[in-house]
């Protein structure tokens, strides 16, 4: 047993803030029988050398049997669902193919990664049509982390995210391959994507039926794309991979008998410090690495993961080696530069809900640049959210093309799970979180709201990454050519095309 502190709650400041609008869908608990977890498959490289990394990443259309009956029309990378697991080694260059085999257009943005903006980071200005590929190029430098891949076609992110666009990818390094964590992929250390769905009339599901401006909700959990999931245990620690891949839905996060689970890792990387807890709350695209220990427990035995009062997933217990492992209370040190003497502090103002989100007063322009910072300078961004405390949302605040410390909340310290690197962070109504961030790449990249209609619906900004010895100009997309491509796609005119967020 660690000396640790063992918090016992979910740190926000009221643990309920997306029940906060009419809107609100519950979750229900599947009536279907349970079935095996997926794991998705390790997507194999087409080619790795010494130094480099070549992989295909292509979007596609498929169908799944999710429930009993009809098949599910679902999309997803190299998959039909989701996806398979994208693995970098860092340190190593990648080289992908990124391949639309989908009737409309879309992007392929890598969440978390550090890398050129606004093309390899794969935004709104990034989009590969039908039927065509591209290929980006990129040194994969930062730690090892759990980062994923979604689409990111700003007008119609939300849907296609929906049909299924996002995976994990999973960053590798030499340092955490030698902490004392589970490692075996599929076996002790696994993802879990955390979304939710509601099907309609023969299994389908039906984005515009269910469109709420502050987020599309469905009563139905969906772990890694399975209903009433479960997993069979076959260690004593189990390491979850968890990403909240939800559009909107924030999961309150606890086992049964509220075992005791540690988180070793956030959104960027390992921790600095494990932190051990009962009960964890992600917002929407925030990851969290636990490991669960059961000891405690024998073959037969069934664990139960919830969110509030619902499973979501079931472990089942069957014989394990026992395991001693313990780990330290140290993990790895973090960056922590010191903030550039004389830098502005940046302001993001999040602010509304439903169809009156906006960022400092302003809905995005992707031609449009909001803010800008000098690479390698390190400054402060304040992110507000000025909904009222008792009735609005939390805004899970994302910026593209870094790893920020979360320095305060209304000047109090972060909460004790944030003191790793992260992209995205859960803002309560009412509060201002102080980021410190710097940049390693040039480019135009975005910051937003991550509930995806926040985020389609214009509660999104652009910022430039600059260096003064070489201004550059960047080819920025427009709506208008956005709008023309995916009416053309769609075989109806642009009047006619209705995009829920974008009807101006
Ligand atoms: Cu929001």
């Amino acid at each position: 047993m660690s000396n640790r502190k063992v918090y016992t709650d979910y740190f926000f400041d009221e643990p309920a803030y997306n029940t906060h609008d009419g809107g609100y869908v519950p979750l229900v608990e599947p009536t279907t029988p349970q079935q095996p977890l997926r794991i998705p498959e390790l997507l194999k490289p087409d080619k790795e050398t010494a130094s480099d990394m070549y992989y295909t990443v292509t979007a596609q259309a498929g169908e799944v049997q999710l429930l009993p009956g009809a098949k599910t029309e679902t999309w997803g990378f190299n998959a039909p669902l989701l996806g398979k697991t994208i693995l970098f080694k860092n340190g190593k260059t990648i080289h992908i193919t990124l391949k639309n085999d989908l009737p409309e257009l879309t992007t392929f943005h890598w969440h978390g990664l550090n890398v050129p903006g606004p093309v390899t980071d794969g935004g709104c200005h990034a989009p590969v049509y039908p039927g065509e590929s591209t290929e980006i190029q990129f040194k994969c430098h930062q730690p090892a982390a759990t980062l994923w891949l979604h689409a990111h076609p700003c007008p119609s992110t939300a849907e296609q995210v929906w049909k299924g666009l996002a995976t994990m990818v999973v960053v590798k390094d030499a340092v955490e391959d030698k902490l004392p964590f589970p490692h075996h992929y599929g076996i002790d250390d696994i993802p879990l994507i955390l979304q939710d769905r509601r099907f309609h009339e023969n299994n389908q599901w039906d984005y515009l039926a269910d469109y709420d401006p502050d987020g599309v909700q469905g009563p139905t959990p969906l772990i890694n794309g399975t209903v009433n999931p479960y997993f069979d245990v076959t260690t004593q620690r189990l390491r979850l991979r968890l990403l909240d891949g939800a559009n909107r839905r924030e999961w309150r996060l606890h086992f049964s008998n509220d075992l005791k689970f540690t988180q070793i890792a956030s959104d960027g990387g390992v921790l600095p410090e494990p932190v051990d807890f009962t009960h964890l709350m992600l917002t929407c695209a925030e990851r969290a690495e636990v490991i669960v220990d059961f000891s405690g427990y024998k073959p037969g035995d069934v664990v139960t993961l919830y969110s509030d009062d619902i499973p979501i997933a079931h472990f089942r217990i069957h014989e394990f080696a026992p395991d001693h492992t313990k780990l330290p209370n140290h993990l790895v040190d973090i960056p922590d530069p010191e903030v550039t003497a004389n830098a502005p502090v940046h302001q993001v103002v999040m602010s509304g809900m439903d169809e009156e989100v906006m960022i400092n007063n302003q809905k995005f322009d992707m031609q449009r640049i909001d803010d800008r910072q000098q690479v390698g300078k390190v400054e402060y961004w304040d992110i507000s959210n000025t909904n009222d405390k008792a009735s609005g949302m939390v805004h899970p605040y994302h910026m593209h093309g870094t790893q920020f410390r979360v320095i305060s909340r209304n000047g109090h310290a972060p909460y004790p799970n944030e003191n790793g690197l992260k992209d995205t962070v859960g803002v309560n109504p009412g509060e201002t979180v102080r980021l410190k961030v710097w940049f390693e790449h040039l480019g135009v990249y975005m910051n937003h709201c991550h509930i995806i209609e926040h985020e389609d619906g214009g509660m999104m900004a652009q910022f430039e990454v600059y260096d003064p010895d070489h201004p550059k100009k960047y080819q920025l997309m427009d709506m208008t050519t956005l709008m023309n491509a995916f009416a053309k796609e769609r075989g109806v005119k642009v009047s006619d095309l209705h995009i829920p967020g974008m009807d101006m």
